[in-house]
């Protein structure tokens, strides 16, 4: 089985719907707003859609959130069953403040096929394509990064690491640092920040560190289609993260995942730009219309482009 290429243009329709409904809050200094926006937008057009979805990650709990959230199901109730995972506005601080790097993202997988990941963090690591064995969540940072760099046949102080910028980080920074990496240190955005390895255009070698785990799945979904490397651990922290990875069934919580048990099948992944940044170009608004630029994977009929549109309002 696979996703209908005509799938494509319509969850193109979602993400793009959604930036634009947020692009008109960013700069308000008002992530809330922003966010509402991109999610009231998302969730009317994913209803839309000729298909049996099924919100698989999204705003939250049936009770913190009523747009959107986990189970919830979304479509015309008529079509194929899908898995969808969402994330209207990654980056809500980003367009908030008018910064780089807002994004309104999408996945989309058959039935079962997207990991029903627990609202917890995650630690992860992307790298392009590698051989197995190369890179490890379990190695050292010392050895992953000079397997990385005698499989790129480059000397580490031409590799660059792209990481958050959170206290959390400081030891993995320091060993970075002292191994002359260069460092990528994004403030918000691990989407875009993992993303950033599946092309040699961007300078990112390696993406790694703990983020949110919902982004963690958005992220491997399009890593699969670009043929990258991608392994991750949800981390179980508090008693509230033990409940919700005991309720997404998750009895192991040491389990390192690889990228075929996050996101297995045929998937689409989409992710439309609100502010511009390192990925794509935000919303440009004029009187009567917008421009927009959507990153689009299919993974079955190996798509992988940026799509630039422009539209009447
Ligand atoms: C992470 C990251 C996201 O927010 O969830 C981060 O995955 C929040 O991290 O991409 P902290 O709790 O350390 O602030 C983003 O950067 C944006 O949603």
């Amino acid at each position: 089985m696979t996703i209908d290429k005509k799938f494509i243009s319509q969850f193109v329709k979602v993400t793009t719907k959604a930036a634009l409904a947020s692009s008109y809050l960013v700069g308000k200094n008002d992530k809330i707003a922003a966010d509402k926006a991109a999610v009231d937008a998302m969730r009317s057009e994913l209803n839309n859609i000729n298909m049996r979805g099924k919100i698989v990650i999204g705003e939250g709990e049936l009770d913190e959130a009523p747009m959107l959230y986990i189970g919830e199901k979304i479509g015309t109730n008529n079509g194929p069953e899908l898995d969808i995972a969402v994330d209207p506005l990654e980056g809500t601080n980003f367009a908030a403040k008018n910064l780089p790097g807002a994004l309104s993202v999408i996945a989309v997988a058959e039935k079962t096929n997207l990991f029903n990941a627990p609202e917890t963090y995650m630690d992860k690591i992307a790298t392009g394509k590698v051989e197995r064995g190369v890179i490890d969540l379990d190695y050292s940072i010392s050895k992953n990064i000079k397997n990385l760099s005698e499989y790129k046949n480059k000397s580490p102080d031409q590799i660059t690491a792209c990481i958050l910028d959170r206290p959390r980080h400081k030891k993995i920074i320091d060993e970075l640092k002292a191994l002359n990496v260069k460092l990528k240190l994004i403030t918000d955005g691990d989407v875009s920040g993992a993303l950033l390895v599946s092309n040699e255009e961007y300078n990112v070698d390696i993406f790694l560190g703990i983020g949110g785990g919902p982004e963690g799945v958005l992220e491997a979904s399009a890593l699969d289609t670009l043929g990258c490397f991608f392994q991750c651990r949800f981390l179980f922290k508090t008693e509230t993260d033990k409940k919700r990875g005991y309720a997404m069934g998750i009895n192991d919580f040491n389990k390192k995942y690889e990228l075929n048990e996050i996101i297995s099948g045929d998937s689409i992944f989409c992710a439309t730009g609100i502010t511009t940044g390192d990925l794509v170009q935000g919303i440009k608004l004029e009187e009567n219309k917008f421009y927009s630029e959507t990153l689009i994977t299919h993974k079955s009929s190996n798509i992988n482009k940026i799509i630039k549109e422009e539209q009447y309002i």
